[in-house]
This record gives structure tokens, sequence and C-alpha cells, in this order.
């Protein structure tokens, strides 16, 4: 599998100086790769023990088991298993410490941070079974922070979030053993099972996938958001810019790059510091521009309207364009590729987790005790080093969008309910009329072996064209945002007309950012909030709704797609997880599983084929609810 040509001219751009360079990328390396090794990808190859590694003949020439007797059904069952364990365990790891960051502000031990969200502090308190009546909110944020690292650690009973879910998915969940108990113990549990010589039942290895899956989904990420939304403020819409060209020949460029909010806000405040700004004039820079890469981008800006600089695969480009004085990371997603890239030029890479340690990076370790200390350290670093910038060398591209992010479940209620009608009513009476035909979801990564970036844009153009509302997070929503999807425009634009109308109406763009990976939950919630207003179905998976990740790159997305999946809902891959070296295993995640849990996978490469998969199974959904037919008669498959 060959890489694709690129769409993106302010990568185009780039690359093209990289390689007159000799400086290699992703896309150079992935190519390199090429072919890539057919029994990973089939999910056929083992290395759970030192009888290992074992591969199984695809082709029935050569071994059908491993040296154990593992057949291709309980090694990729194992292997996928595993991977949805570990990007259930980096998202709720990252909630671990925001969970850690809420007690410390409790208990005063924080610099730089307050409750920004005090409304939602007490909301989420309550549903956490905290008595809030005569408690100052700091000490509510500690018992909070407290009581929430208890969901980690829990042995026996539900994870609390899960009740947020409809009755139907909760028996479901009840009834298949799948209700996450402790987010800790899921994940330890998949670990176990997985162990050479453990759990061997293909459906029974699905079983446990789902549970950790659902730990993440109704635990960890939803955690997560709740969590950021307290600390750094529930996001509204805001207006803001992407791609490359938001970097500044005249100022100082930082780079704020990974996923935690901790660090990364108080890095745009301590930006906007007197005495820092007057270093970078004495410098000679005009000022201090900060802008993000990947989700902490995502974090800020539909907090603070931060530029985002790029998306995952723009992470090394950035720095290619040889203007960025320093690249700060925390955690998840930083290719090793940055720190080689950064030796060409002036670009210092600083490392503030002691999780994500880089060879040859500088480690700078962030405490909440000291976060607006290190912060203003930062950035005196990245002013110190402006006068190294090779002007020569600066190569940034024009390119950069307009866009709109920040949607929220909760806002978009506002919005959708109008100005004076805060409610999901107006969404489901344009869903049962015929006017949005469903919603969809299009979130997750940007992959080389796929489009870098273009088939989420492809796929979302061909989704509102056939009046589809689509919700957006992680790269996929930097992606289309870069390319104008994310501007209340496209509706008139490109919007079919159903939906064109409703987004006049409502004002909001037809394409809605709602934040970052673990942001995904919104989705989750505002799908809970269509089945409360009613008329559209009584559970998640009778509603008509959708998802993808075309360009699915992280452990994380598998989490991501399978918390979706058990949760009763379509989710497309453009190329499939590592399953289907096994027959039985493919046919049941794609096929069977839907009896049971409401949903089911899909892998579908082609954007368009992958959109019109996506629209068949809202129809299905809408036939079902016996939902009048589509007012756009235009629109794919016509008139159902
Ligand atoms: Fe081979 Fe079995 Fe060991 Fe896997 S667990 S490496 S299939 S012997
Ligand atoms: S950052 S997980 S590349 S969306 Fe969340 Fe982007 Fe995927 Fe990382």
């Amino acid at each position: 599998m060959s890489r694709k040509k690129l769409q993106d001219k302010a990568n185009i751009k780039v690359l093209a100086a990289a390689k007159k360079a000799g400086i290699d990328t992703v896309w150079d390396r992935f190519e390199a790769q090429q072919p890539q090794c057919g029994f990973g990808m089939l999910g056929i190859c083992c290395r759970m023990c030192n009888m290992g590694p074992c591969r199984i003949d695809p082709f029935g020439e050569g071994p059908s088991k491993g040296a154990c007797g593992a057949t291709a059904d309980t090694i990729a069952a194992r292997d996928m298993a595993r991977a949805t364990a570990a990007g259930s365990a980096s998202h709720s790891d990252h909630a671990r410490d925001l969970a850690l960051t809420l007690i410390a502000l409790g208990k005063g031990q924080t610099q730089g941070y307050s409750i920004r969200d005090p409304i939602k502090l007490k909301i989420i308190a309550g549903e956490f079974g905290i008595d809030i009546k005569d408690k100052k909110e700091i000490d509510i944020a500690r018992q909070l922070g407290e009581k929430v690292l208890e969901e980690f650690g829990k042995q026996e009973g539900e994870l609390i979030l899960t009740k947020r879910a409809p009755k139907k998915q909760q028996d479901i969940w009840r009834s298949m053993n799948i209700t996450p108990r402790g987010i800790d113990r899921e994940v330890v549990e998949t670990l176990s099972r997985t162990h050479e010589g453990m759990d061997q039942d293909y459906k029974n290895l699905v079983q446990t996938t789902m549970r950790v899956a659902l730990a993440d989904g109704w635990g960890g990420s939803m955690i997560a958001t709740e969590l950021s939304d307290i600390l750094f403020g529930s996001p509204q819409p805001i207006r803001a810019r992407a791609n490359l060209g938001v970097l500044k020949e005249d100022e100082v460029n930082i780079i704020i790059h990974g996923h935690e909010p901790t660090l990364s806000d108080v890095i745009v405040t301590a930006a906007q510091d007197k005495e820092l700004l007057e270093l970078a004039k004495s410098e000679g820079a005009k000022g201090i521009n900060v802008a993000g890469i990947c989700c902490t981008a995502n974090e800020i800006l539909v907090r603070r309207g931060l530029p985002v600089a790029g998306n995952f695969l723009q992470q090394e480009l950035a720095i290619l364009t040889g203007a960025i004085e320093l690249m700060v990371v925390d955690i998840q997603c930083i290719m090793p590729g940055v720190a080689q890239a950064a030796k060409h030029f002036h670009t210092k890479v600083i490392s503030t987790s002691p999780k994500a340690a880089i060879p040859g990076v500088e480690g700078i370790a962030f405490h909440e005790d000291k976060a607006l200390d290190t912060a203003k350290e930062i950035i005196k670093l990245a002013v110190e080093n402006y006068k190294r910038r090779d002007r020569s060398r600066v190569n940034i591209p024009k390119e950069s969008m307009e866009l709109v992010a920040g949607f929220t479940a909760e806002n978009i209620f506002y919005h959708l309910g109008g100005r004076f009608r805060g409610s999901y009513k107006p969404l489901n009476e344009n869903i049962i009329n015929g006017r949005i035909r469903g919603v969809a979801g299009v979130v997750g990564c940007d992959n080389p072996k796929m489009g870098s970036g273009a088939y989420h844009v492809a796929l979302v153009k061909e989704l509102i064209k056939n009046d589809c509302l689509v919700v957006q997070t992680g790269c996929a929503a930097i992606e289309c945002g870069k390319e104008g999807l994310l501007r209340p425009e496209t509706a008139y634009e490109m919007a079919g007309d159903g939906l064109k109308e409703v987004c006049k109406a409502v004002g909001i763009p037809p394409v809605l950012h709602a934040g970052s990976c673990v942001d995904n939950t919104r989705i989750l919630i505002a799908c809970c909030e269509m089945v409360k207003e009613g008329g559209i179905g009584t559970s998640l998976d009778e509603l008509p709704i959708a998802g993808a990740a075309l360009e699915w790159m992280a452990e994380k997305a598998m989490a991501i797609g399978w918390y979706f999946v058990a949760s009763g809902a379509l989710v497309v891959f453009g190329t499939p997880m590592r399953v289907t070296g096994s027959q039985a295993l493919t046919d049941y995640i794609t096929k069977d599983l839907e009896q049971t849990v409401g949903g089911k996978w899909a892998f579908i490469e082609n954007p368009i084929d992958a959109a019109h998969a996506m629209l068949a199974h809202i129809d299905k959904k809408r036939k079902a609810l016996k939902l009048q037919p589509m007012l756009n008669k235009q629109a794919f498959p016509v008139g159902v």
C-alpha cells in the first residue's frame, strides 16, 4: 500500500523544500516500509510468548496454528483486545492526571489554575453523589477529584457515568456482562485475559474488548472531558484559523503539541506576560505566537480560539517551515520524527511529561504547583531562541483557513434550539420531518496509508450534501477546518437543501467541531439528549446516526470505535483493524454483533463508498422509526 497524492497545498510546499534539503518525513519513511508485513496487517502474527513469534499462513498452505495451538481467531482477537486496552488506558490515564490536578487545586497546591466552570463542577459533583450544599467550590473540587479517582480503582459495581446511557443500552451491557466496573480493572483484566494460555475464544475476547472500551467512553474519556471543562472552561463556539499559515514571520513561534490542556492552557496565559513580550521585542520579534498541533490544539482552540498549525501529519512540517523557535510536547501522538526534524533547524523541542521522554530532547518536568513558572521558563527559552532563526530558510506557506469550533452537547442544545428555545427539539423535529437525514461523527487521525487527511474531507462533503449533520473531533476536525468546512458558509456552498435550511435558521455550520479525541464523549452525550428528547428512538442503537474514523492510526481510535459500536453505532474504519486474517472474527464484528449490541463495524477505504454505507445505515434506522421521507429528493439514495 503506497501513499496517496497529497492535497493540502501547505503540505506540498513544505515537503518540496524538505525533499530539496534531504530531510525525510513520515511520508518518506512510510514509503520505505513498503511492502508492509502482510501477517501483521491481517492480525495473524503472534508475539504473546517466547515459543513464538508465530504466524498463520493465510493461504492455507503453511501452519494454521501457532506453536501452542492458537488459531487465527484467537491470535487476531487477542491482538485487537490488547490494542483496545492500550487505547483505553491512554485516554483514561489522561483523565487520571486531570483528577489529580483537580485535587491539587482543591488543596491549594496549584499555580495558574482555577475553576472556570463552577456550574459544571456542581452538576458533575451531584452526579458523583457529593453533597454540595454550603460547600466552597474549592472543597467540592477536591472531593470530586477524589471521588473520580475511585472510579479507576473500583473492583465491583458499575462506572457512575454509564448511568447517563439510555436504559436499553445499560440493560444490554448488563446482559452481556460488559458494563465496566473500574477503569483500571478493565485494562488489567484485558491484559491478563490476553496472556498466552488464557482466553482463547474470540467471542469472549470481543466481550473484554467491548468492556475495556466502554470503560474509556463512559469512563476515562468522559471524565477527561468533564474535568477539562471544569478546570479550563466549557467551550463556546469560537472563531479561529487553521493550517501552517498561522505561523508568523516576525514573531516568536511556539507550538504546543500532544493532548493535555493542563500545560498548554498556562502556556497560552504566560505568552501574554508583559515581561516576556518585552523580552521578545528586545530580541527583535513583534510578539509571541502560540499555535497548536493535534489534540492539544483542539483543547485550547475550543476554549480560547488558539490558532491551529496543523494535525498529526503536520507536526514535522511545522518544524520544517524553519520558523518554530520551540515545540513543547506532553503526551500521545508525538512522532519521534519531530526530534529528528528539529536537528536540522534551530527549533528546541521540550518534553514535559515523565511518561513520554524523547531521546535527545530536553525534559522540563511539569508540575501543577509551579505551572505558571514552568510555562514562563519554557516561553523564555523560545524567545531567546528567536535570534538563532535562519531567515534564509524560513518557508511558511500562506495557507490558513477560518473556522468555527467549540460545539458541545450542552451548547449544541442551545444553538439548535435557536435563540429562544434551548432544546434538542428542533434537531429531532428536523430529523423526523426529513430536512436532516441523521447525524454522523467523523473523527480520528490522519494517516499517510490513507488520504493524509483528504478522506475526511471527501467523506464529510458527501455526508452534508446528503443532509447529514456532521460532528467532528480530533485531527479529522482540523483537516476539515483547513479545507473550510467548519465555516457557517459551508451550509450554503455544499449542504443539501434540507440541512442548509436548518443551518441557516439556527446559524450553525453543517460541520460542528466538538473538540479533542476524549471529547468524542460529547457526541455520546448529544446522542443521549436526542433519545431523551423523543421521537427518534428510545435507545442509541435506534437513532439515525453513524460514525467514521477512516484515517485512524492510534490504538486510541480502536477504543473510541469500540465504545461507539458497543453503544449501538455503526463505525467505519478506512482500513480494517488487524482482524481480517480471521474470517470468523471479522464476520462477528462486522455482522453478527449488531444483533446483540446494536452496533457493528465496517471497513471501507473509499470515502464516497463509506459515506454511502453510513447514509444507507441511517436510512435503515429512519425506515425502522417510520420517519417521513427526505425532503431533498436529490439526496442519496432518493426518497427513503
Ligand atoms: Fe506462538 Fe502461541 Fe506463543 Fe502466540 S502464544 S507466540 S501463537 S506459541
Ligand atoms: S491527536 S489520536 S492523531 S486524532 Fe488526538 Fe489526532 Fe489521532 Fe492523535
